[in-house]
């Protein structure tokens, strides 16, 4: 801590040259308290993009007419013909009502098409085979739909182009890649993520080549320019995958680890430490878990099924649950809008997520807590159990600096039918929760731990624990209780919770 010197201090230290002893008074520089941070941290922008959680991915382009999910490049620019004007209005409204906070659209898949008018390449609208095809410009259209709708909005470029001539060479990075992403900055400055995906290089048609291309992805894409770039005109927007600013849960089905830290060893590829994260890793990149509403590929295909919202319900708690974000694909098919079954399990969902985890439905405000210890308050912040439930995610409970586990102990005047458990941590200064435990009573001396084949580790941003345990039908009757306990057992320093909710 850093302690600076006072006027008084100073005089004492001229004491010493008088003969006198020196007598060192100290102000401390901590005057509210503020635990000490717990590396490594998130930046601003990663701490925005959690706060995101739930979003939507659409995949549309090329794909949809031709029914592949990675085209060759070798298509046509005249396939592209959607038969109305794609409506990315309707996407994200229908996204909205599932209680999603944004959207992701992708505008440049592996094929190379190009769904805005660019000067980096011919293969885009401006050459489609239809006049709505010519007029369509998705980066202009959905970030004007998102902001209308208050939502958050990016775009999806694919790094790998098998279309461009020149893929594998500098001049692809420089001419094409680069430009294509700096256009993209222009549709907005409050984006709030860029993805990039994985796949990179392999065959294609490569402007005639008909060729294999293998690229160092590690180095080709020349990513610290990219991303500086990209920064300076859109300070917010998180540089997914091989931005390396929030990273993949190493999965497509839905799911991140229960044990989920948001730090890694930067480049660690392996699957648990992308479905995990690593206690110890040296680098903050939290989890965002991709998944699709359909049965089929990324992109709409004839005859594909949507999942129940039931089953989305599950995905929603094994990932935004599990301290990851989830972005949820949902495709638009040839008229360019999302299909009926598709808006309606969306509609659904949302409606599941109000009746479950709605704020209406949260327990905890209503209980009275008591903790087993509480840090001292600092001049200006405290740091009591009321903290927890009053809404504001800047404010937090804590213990004192060398306390690593704690109880905290909720309640209310009458029985209550509980389900589900909701805990954040304040990462601001780090994730440090390690070892939980969540027990209920009815009479506050005999307990009953809850949910034990549910790994009680992490909590990160934010974790919610379904009492019932793994069954996939996680709202049941619900457990009646008058009493709740968490036992934080351990944390890499005091553990700091900015919000508790019981449903
Ligand atoms: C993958 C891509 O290859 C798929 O086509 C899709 O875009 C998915 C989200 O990422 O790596």
């Amino acid at each position: 801590m850093k302690t600076k010197l006072t006027v008084a201090a100073l005089l004492c230290v001229s004491g010493v040259a008088r003969g006198q002893l020196p007598l060192l008074t100290q102000e401390p520089d901590n005057p509210d308290n503020e635990p000490l941070a717990v590396h490594p941290l998130p930046t601003e922008r990663q701490l925005l993009w959690n706060e995101t959680e739930f979003y939507a991915f659409f995949h549309y382009g090329m794909n949809t007419y031709t029914g592949r999910e990675w085209g060759k490049g070798d298509e046509a620019e005249s396939a592209f013909a959607p038969t109305a004007a794609p409506n990315p209005r309707q996407w994200l409204e229908a996204c909205k009502a599932a209680g999603m906070k944004g959207g992701i659209a992708v505008v440049k898949h592996h094929d190379g098409f190009c769904l805005w008018p660019t000067a980096t390449t011919r293969h885009s609208v401006e050459n489609a085979g239809n006049a709505c095809g010519r007029e369509t410009n998705i980066p202009r259209d959905f970030a004007e739909a998102a902001r209308d709708l208050d939502m958050k909005y990016g775009f999806y470029v694919s790094p790998w182009d098998r279309n461009s001539a020149s893929y594998g060479e500098d001049n692809y990075v420089t001419e094409v890649f680069l430009k294509q992403c700096a256009e993209l900055a222009e549709y907005g400055s409050d984006q709030f993520e860029m993805w990039f995906d994985g796949a990179n290089g392999g065959n294609g048609y490569y402007g005639g080549r008909n060729t294999t291309v293998s690229v160092d992805e590690s180095i080709y894409y020349d990513i610290p320019n990219l991303r500086d770039s990209v920064h300076k005109v859109c300070p917010d927007c998180v540089m997914w995958g091989q931005g390396g600013e929030a990273r993949w849960i190493g999965n497509e089905s839905g799911y991140a680890g229960e044990t989920n830290w948001a730090m890694v060893d930067r480049g660690s590829t392996t699957n648990a430490q992308l479905n995990m994260g690593k206690e110890d890793g040296w680098a903050w990149q939290p989890g965002e878990s991709d998944a699709k509403i359909t049965d089929a590929g990324w992109f709409w295909h004839e005859g594909e099924n949507v999942k129940s919202a039931e089953r989305l319900f599950q995905m929603y708690l094994e990932t935004v649950g599990r301290n990851a974000t989830l972005i949820l694909n949902c495709p638009p098919d040839k008229s360019g809008l999302l299909p009926e079954e598709t808006v309606n399990a969306l509609k659904e969902l949302g409606t599941l997520l109000t009746d479950r985890l709605g704020e209406q439905r949260n327990l905890a405000p209503k209980a009275s807590i008591d903790v087993s210890e509480t840090r001292t308050a600092g001049a200006s912040r405290t740091y009591k159990a009321k903290n927890m439930t009053d809404g504001q995610a800047s404010t937090y409970w804590a213990t004192n600096d060398s306390t690593t586990s704690a109880t905290i102990t909720l309640r209310w005047k009458h029985e209550q039918t509980l389900r589900y458990v909701l805990m954040q941590e304040y990462i601001r200064l780090g994730q440090r929760v390690k070892d939980f435990s969540i027990e209920i009573s009815t009479d506050g001396s005999h307990w009953t731990r809850m949910a034990p084949d549910i790994a009680q580790t992490t909590i990160g941003y934010k974790r919610i624990v379904p009492l019932c345990g793994h069954t996939r039908d996680s709202y049941g009757e619900g457990y009646r209780a008058k009493y709740l306990r968490i036992n934080i057992r351990d944390s890499r320093g005091c553990p700091l919770l900015s919000n508790i909710g019981v449903y």
